[in-house]
């Protein structure tokens, strides 16, 4: 299927690593909610955002071997902290950043998000990735169509990572993958890629850590 990122595009050496790397420990640093507590520049960062109840806690969790990283029930819409959790000893930060969709008021780059967050997507010269996670039985909503159109803007590289797609059947993946490749196109700062994860049955969890472990190894060498 084209646009899907399969196991077979990686190399059994770079799923090891990516194995490796997300098989040591994981451990939570700091909850930011002013843009003067982020932390210093440090290793290469990757953060995560979807809207509410995408399973963005369940994939962490899982993607970490954590039963609970993350905390997968919180109040939908709440939080709006920029979590970090250092990655094997500072070779990667993971960043667990606010739901979306909820609130109301339109006025920030996606509802619900705050100030905070906009300054971090455009000043975090150490982010080297977004993982937009979008639920397999939904599909692309205006407020992540809203996201990744602000993420063009700030020039932050992101990739669509479809989520529970045990909960569709595969004719009906592959439909949604061939839509949301098609809709990349008019995203210059979208991969053009798409990794289908499910936190439950642990499919693409390999391929993410692959590619996430890629940004680790890029950013000690140079
Ligand atoms: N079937 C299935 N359910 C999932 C998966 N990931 C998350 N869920 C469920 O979706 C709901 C929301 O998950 P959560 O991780 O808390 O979402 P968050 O709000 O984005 O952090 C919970 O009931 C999870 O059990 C998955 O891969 N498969
Ligand atoms: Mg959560």
């Amino acid at each position: 299927m084209s646009g899907l990122l399969k196991a077979d595009d990686y190399t059994d050496a770079d799923l090891e690593t990516g194995r490796r790397l997300f098989a040591r420990p994981c451990i939570f640093m700091k909850s930011v909610v002013s843009i003067r507590d982020l932390p210093d520049q440090g290793p290469a960062e990757v953060a995560f955002a979807g809207r509410s109840n995408v399973g963005k806690s369940s994939l962490l969790n899982a993607l970490t071997n954590r039963g609970s990283l993350a905390r997968t029930s919180n109040t939908p819409g709440r939080t709006q902290a920029l979590n970090y959790f250092d990655l094997a000893d500072e070779a990667l930060w993971l960043v667990d950043m606010p739901g979306y969709g909820y609130a109301k008021a339109p006025k920030h780059l996606v509802d619900g998000w705050n100030r905070l967050i906009e300054d971090y997507l455009h000043g975090r010269q150490s982010l080297r990735r977004l993982c937009v996670l979008i639920d397999a039985r939904h599909g692309l909503k205006s407020s992540d169509e809203a996201l990744m159109s602000g993420l063009d803007a700030a020039a932050v590289a992101y990739q669509i990572v479809l989520t529970k797609a045990d909960k569709i059947a595969a004719s009906v993946l592959e439909k949604l993958v061939a839509n949301i490749v098609a809709a990349l196109k008019k995203h210059p700062a979208a991969l053009p890629t798409v990794i289908a994860t499910s936190s439950k049955k642990g499919w693409g969890l390999p391929e993410l850590r692959a590619e996430l472990a890629a940004l680790a190894a890029e950013d000690r060498i140079g």
